[in-house]
C-alpha cells in the first residue's frame, strides 16, 4: 500500500492549503512565492511568508486523518507514506517513515555554500537570515517551482507506486508535477487507486474511486475498518 499526502490532509488541523480562497496569504499565488527567482528578488517577502507557516505549524497538532494513517502502517507489511507537505505532521503523528518530496520548512540551508542553518526562528531577528559561515542567503530546505525533488526520495516514491497494490491519494490538488504523476503510475503498474478529498481534482475521472468527504473523517473509518478486518481474521 502506498499513500500520497498533500496540503488538505492538514487543513483540519488548521494549515491553510495553498489553492483555493483560502489558501492565499496576502493574495499571493504559491507559484509567486515558491520560486528561486521571487527569492532573490524578495528574500523578505520570501521569508515572511515562511516564518508565518513556520510559526503556524508550530502551533497546530495533528489531527485524525494524519493519526489513522500512522495506525495503518503499523498493520500493513508494505506501506510508503509519500507526502508533498512540509508540515512534519505524518511524523508528529506517529508515523515512523515518511518520504517527504518537497522538503521540510524547518530546515534551512546556505544558497552559496550549502551549509545547513536551522535556526528555529529568524523572525526575532526581523532581517534575512545570512550564513553564519559565508555570508551568503539563508533559504527554506524546500522544494520550488522548477527546482528538482530529492532524487532518492522520489525515486523511493515512483518504486512504492510501481510495487504497490492500493495507492490512496489525500487531500491533494493533483496539479503539481512530478508528484501527481505518482496515482498514475501506480494505476498503470496495476494498482487500485482512490482519491480522497473535499472536491473532485483534475485526476479524478482517472482514479478507481473518488471519496468525497474530509480526509480527517474518511481515514480514521479506514483504519477502523482495516482493524475490525484483523480482528476477525485472527
Ligand atoms: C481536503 C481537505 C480535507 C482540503 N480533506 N481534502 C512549466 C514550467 C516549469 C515547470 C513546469 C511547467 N509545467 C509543469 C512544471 C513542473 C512544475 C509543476 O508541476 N507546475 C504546475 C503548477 C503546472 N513542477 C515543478 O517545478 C517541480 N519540479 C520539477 O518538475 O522539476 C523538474 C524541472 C526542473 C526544471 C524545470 C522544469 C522541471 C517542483 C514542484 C515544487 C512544488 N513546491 C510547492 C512548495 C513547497 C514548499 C512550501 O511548502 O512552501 O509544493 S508548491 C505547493 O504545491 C507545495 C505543495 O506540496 C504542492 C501541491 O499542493 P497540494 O498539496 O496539492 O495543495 P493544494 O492547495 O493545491 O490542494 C489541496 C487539496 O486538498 C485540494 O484539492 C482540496 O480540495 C483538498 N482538501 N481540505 C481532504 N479536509
Ligand atoms: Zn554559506
Amino acid at each position: 500500500m502506498c499513500v500520497l499526502t498533500g496540503a488538505g490532509i492538514s487543513a483540519e488541523s488548521g494549515v491553510p492549503t495553498f489553492r483555493g480562497d483560502n489558501g492565499l496569504w496576502k493574495k499571493f499565488r504559491p507559484e509567486e512565492l515558491a520560486n528561486f527567482e521571487a527569492f532573490i528578488r524578495n528574500p523578505e517577502l520570501v521569508w515572511e511568508w515562511y516564518n508565518y507557516r513556520r510559526q503556524l505549524i508550530e502551533n497546530v497538532i495533528p489531527n485524525p486523518g494524519h493519526v489513522a494513517l500512522a495506525q495503518i502502517e503499523q498493520m500493513v507489511q508494505e506501506f510508503t507514506l509519500v507526502t508533498q507537505n512540509v508540515d512534519d505532521l505524518h511524523r508528529r503523528a506517529g508515523s515512523k517513515r515518511v518520504l517527504e518530496l518537497h522538503g521540510n520548512i524547518q530546515r534551512s540551508y546556505c544558497v552559496d555554500c550549502g551549509a545547513r542553518d536551522d535556526r528555529p526562528d529568524f523572525t526575532e531577528e526581523r532581517k534575512i537570515p545570512r550564513c553564519r559561515t559565508c555570508g551568503g542567503l539563508i533559504r527554506p530546505d524546500v522544494v520550488w517551482f522548477g527546482e528538482m525533488l530529492p532524487q532518492e526520495v522520489f525515486e523511493e516514491a515512483d518504486a512504492a507506486a510501481r510495487r504497490c497494490d492500493l495507492f490512496l491519494s489525500v487531500g491533494t490538488s493533483s496539479i503539481v508535477y512530478p508528484a501527481a504523476s505518482l496515482p498514475m503510475v501506480a494505476k498503470q503498474s496495476g494498482a487500485y487507486v482512490i482519491e480522497v478529498n473535499v472536491e473532485r481534482t483534475d485526476l479524478s475521472g482517472r482514479m478507481d474511486q473518488t471519496l468525497i468527504g474530509k480526509a480527517g473523517e474518511i481515514l480514521p473509518l479506514l483504519a477502523e475498518s482495516m482493524i475490525s478486518n484483523r480482528r476477525v481474521q485472527q
